[in-house]
Parts: C-alpha cells; sequence; structure tokens
C-alpha cells in the first residue's frame, strides 16, 4: 500500500485553494507518487469559509484553531497559507509537534524572525519548504539546466522584475498587503522575493544590494478582514474610511552576486497593464536566456556559437523532454499552468519527506531571501549599498 500523509492546511484563501489543487492533483501527474497526499483538516479563523473551504477543497475536517490541527498526532504535514504574520507562530508550534512544513512566502515578517523559524525546524529535525513555487516553472527549470550545464557559459548579469497591476487603483482597497504588520513588507515581500529566489537559484547568493522603494498611493479605503480580493472589490463610495499604507508598492535594485555576476531586481503593483510579468533576462558569455511568466511554456535562448546568419532568440518549449515532463502533458506547449507549478512543488516536497532528502528552497532560502529584503529596505532608507552578511545554515 502506498504510504499516505496526513496534511493539515491552515487558511482556506486563495494559497488554499492552490495547494489543495495540488494535493489532488499530484498522483495523477506522477505516479507512483512518493506519498499520497491526504487532506485531513483545513483551518480558518473565518468558520464559515472554514466549513466551506472543507466541502470544497476535499477535507475531511474543518477547525477555526490551528493550534488543535498542528497538535494533532494524526497530521503528518502542516501546510501555512495565511498572511506573512501568522507564519512564524504556526511554523514554531509545527516544528515543536514534529509536523513537516510547508509555508507560503514570504517565510517571515523579517531576517529575524525568519531565523527563529529556521532554528525551530533544525532542532526538531522536520522537513521544511518554502513556497516559491515560481521556480517549478519547467521553462525555468530548463534554464537552470542549461546554466548548470555551461551552455550559456559563465553567468554575467541577471536582470529580474516581477510587475503587477491590480492595485494600481486608489480605491483597490487596503487589504493585509498593504499593512506593514501583517505583510512586512508591500511589493517588496509580496512579489519581490519571488525574483530575489528566481537570482538566487539560477545565479548565486546575492552579497550587495543598492535601492530604491516608493510607495505611489499613500492612502487607501480599509477593507477589515477576510480574503483579500487582490484589487477585484473596490471601495464603492467615497465614504468608505481611508488609512495610511505603510509599505512600498515599488521597487528596484542593483545586486552583486558572490560570482562576480552583477543585476538588477524591481518589483511593482502599479505597472498597468501588467499582470504576472515575473521576468529574467540572463547574459551569459557564451549565450543568453530570457523567461516571462506570462508565457510560460517558453524559454527563449540565443546561443554565441549559433551561425552568425541565424543568431539570435528562439524559443523552446517546455515538454516531455524538459524538466518534470516525465511527469506532465505528453506534448510541448501544450501548457503549463499555476496550477502545476504547485503540484511540482507538492511533488518534490514529497519525495523529500518519503526519502529524507532536503527541499530547496528550505527555510534556509526563506532566511536568506528574508535577510535581502531587509537589506533593501535598509539600502533604500540609507540610499547607499549594503553588503550582506552571508549567513551559515
Ligand atoms: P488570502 O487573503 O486569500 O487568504 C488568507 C486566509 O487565511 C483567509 O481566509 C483568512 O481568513 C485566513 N487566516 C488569517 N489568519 C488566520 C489564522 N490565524 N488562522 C487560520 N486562518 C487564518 O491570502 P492568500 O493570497 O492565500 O495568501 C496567503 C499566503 O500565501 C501569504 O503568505 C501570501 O504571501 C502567499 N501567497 C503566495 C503565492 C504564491 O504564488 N506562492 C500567491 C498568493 C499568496
Ligand atoms: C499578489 O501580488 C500575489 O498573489 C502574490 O501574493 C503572489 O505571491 C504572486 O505570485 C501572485 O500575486
Amino acid at each position: 500500500m502506498m504510504k499516505k500523509l496526513n496534511v493539515g492546511m491552515i487558511g482556506g484563501g486563495f494559497m488554499g485553494k492552490a495547494h489543495s489543487l495540488a494535493y489532488a492533483g499530484m498522483p495523477m501527474f506522477f505516479w507512483p507518487a512518493p506519498a499520497i497526499p491526504h487532506r485531513h483538516t483545513v483551518v480558518d479563523v473565518n468558520e464559515g469559509l472554514a466549513k466551506d473551504a472543507a466541502a470544497r477543497l476535499g477535507f475531511d475536517n474543518y477547525a477555526t484553531d490551528w493550534r488543535e490541527v498542528v497538535n494533532n498526532p494524526e497530521i503528518d504535514v502542516i501546510d501555512i497559507v495565511t498572511p506573512n504574520n501568522t507564519h512564524a507562530e504556526i511554523a514554531i508550534a509545527a516544528a515543536k509537534a514534529g509536523k513537516h512544513i510547508i509555508c507560503e512566502k514570504p517565510l517571515a515578517l523579517g531576517a529575524e524572525q525568519a531565523k527563529e523559524m529556521l532554528e525551530a525546524v533544525k532542532a526538531a529535525g522536520v522537513k521544511h519548504a518554502v513556497a516559491f513555487n515560481y521556480r517549478r516553472t519547467p521553462a525555468v527549470a530548463l534554464a537552470k539546466k542549461y546554466i548548470e550545464e555551461g551552455r550559456i557559459g559563465k553567468v554575467l548579469s541577471f536582470r529580474g522584475t516581477y510587475l503587477q497591476d491590480w492595485s494600481a487603483d486608489p480605491n483597490s482597497p487596503l487589504s493585509w498587503r498593504f499593512q506593514k504588520k501583517i505583510a512586512g513588507s508591500g511589493a517588496l515581500g509580496d512579489i519581490g522575493t519571488h525574483v530575489v529566489d528566481y537570482a538566487r537559484y539560477l545565479v548565486g547568493e546575492i552579497t550587495d544590494v543598492n535601492a530604491m522603494t516608493k510607495t505611489w498611493i499613500p492612502e487607501r479605503p480599509i477593507q477589515t478582514g477576510g480574503i483579500d480580493k487582490l484589487g477585484t472589490v473596490k471601495a464603492g463610495s467615497d465614504d468608505v474610511p481611508k488609512a495610511a499604507v505603510d509599505v512600498d508598492d515599488e521597487f528596484i535594485t542593483m545586486v552583486k552576486f558572490d560570482t562576480g555576476a552583477i543585476g538588477t531586481i524591481e518589483a511593482t503593483r502599479n505597472a498597468h497593464g501588467r499582470n504576472n510579468f515575473l521576468t529574467f533576462e540572463i547574459h551569459g558569455e557564451k549565450g543568453s536566456l530570457y523567461f516571462n511568466y506570462e508565457r510560460r511554456d517558453e524559454l527563449q535562448v540565443c546561443f554565441a556559437d549559433d551561425p552568425s546568419d541565424a543568431k539570435g532568440f528562439r524559443t523552446v518549449y517546455s515538454g516531455p523532454a524538459t524538466p518534470y515532463g516525465e511527469g506532465l502533458w505528453p506534448i510541448p506547449a501544450l501548457g503549463i499552468g499555476y496550477g502545476e507549478t504547485k503540484i511540482i512543488e507538492t511533488y518534490d516536497f514529497f519525495k523529500a519527506i518519503s526519502e529524507d532528502t532536503e527541499f530547496s528552497p528550505n527555510f534556509n532560502d526563506g532566511y536568506q531571501i528574508e535577510l535581502i529584503a531587509d537589506a533593501i529596505l535598509e539600502s533604500a532608507e540609507k540610499g547607499q549599498w549594503i553588503n550582506l552578511e552571508k549567513t551559515a545554515a
């Protein structure tokens, strides 16, 4: 009989849906599955939402207090898909209870909190993952493969962006994503950290940053509690009380890598016309790579030794011959979606648990990314380069 792992999922919003889809879908794509995810209990502070989530997302039980679930001996894996300010307390309690943990990004409100989380999972000896799922887009894993095989030679530079427009409207409400005490930071923690994950995954450790931040919309109509509707529900009238936004709407940073490469990383949620414009362009001594998540089946490649009358970017579509192709769709360009990135993430995490190996990105990566995010904010405030003292795992 195939091993089953009981999942307790904390949070029944956007990511609750994405992770549940992955638990259901993973064995359908990757068979034999490393272990079968069993949707045991979903928790949400909102009881109505918890009850609906159990029915809709396929969980046997629902609860409103995560503590009950974290301490339930039947649970093997705790999945944290709640707003950022709750991650540390839940993860530390789950580690103490001996549960394996997958936690949504950003890992914490800052590096200090992330370090405590890392220490807790290390002390407990449990498996830990941070859900930077975009690196599991097959075309991105293909870029990694090319770089590791030396196909573009030594990497010289990385240019990464994450551009969205869902909050460009000043009437897009002040949800938890605009409150420092809940989110930690703005575009930086919410979307910029995905680009930092790409940069570290594909190039190397970031050692220095020099950044600018901007808050374009200083106040927004208040949203009290509930799921963040990501700008789809606007405040209805000018009478809705407003409150200050105390996080960044946009940042741009220059970066230096420990490999000697240089680069830029930027993110904004105020870029009209951009939706999930998560991109990188990497130049190496022997070629270049370009990826845009809005066209996520495609990796654009250019090799320096192509004949000069045919040299230029061409498109390689991910499919059966590219990473994760064994489990996905049988023809290139049939379409990789957000769901597939979460399915692959679940597959790799359950494999790490079953085979007793390390998952990456894990809490150490989450901690390093928090150090970089903190340094970006410090750099923007001081208007100077910040050197990151590399912290040993
Ligand atoms: P959401 O606003 O859609 O849902 C959050 C849910 O958590 C709500 O239903 C809320 O009632 C519940 N909740 C809040 N505090 C709780 C507590 N103490 N116990 C139990 N439930 C609680 O938020 P969303 O978009 O799902 O974000 C959750 C996390 O996932 C965040 O850390 C976010 O940064 C991350 N995220 C990651 C994405 C990715 O691509 N990897 C995409 C979207 C979000
Ligand atoms: C909103 O900006 C958001 O949902 C982020 O929280 C996610 O991390 C990103 O992947 C999609 O956009």
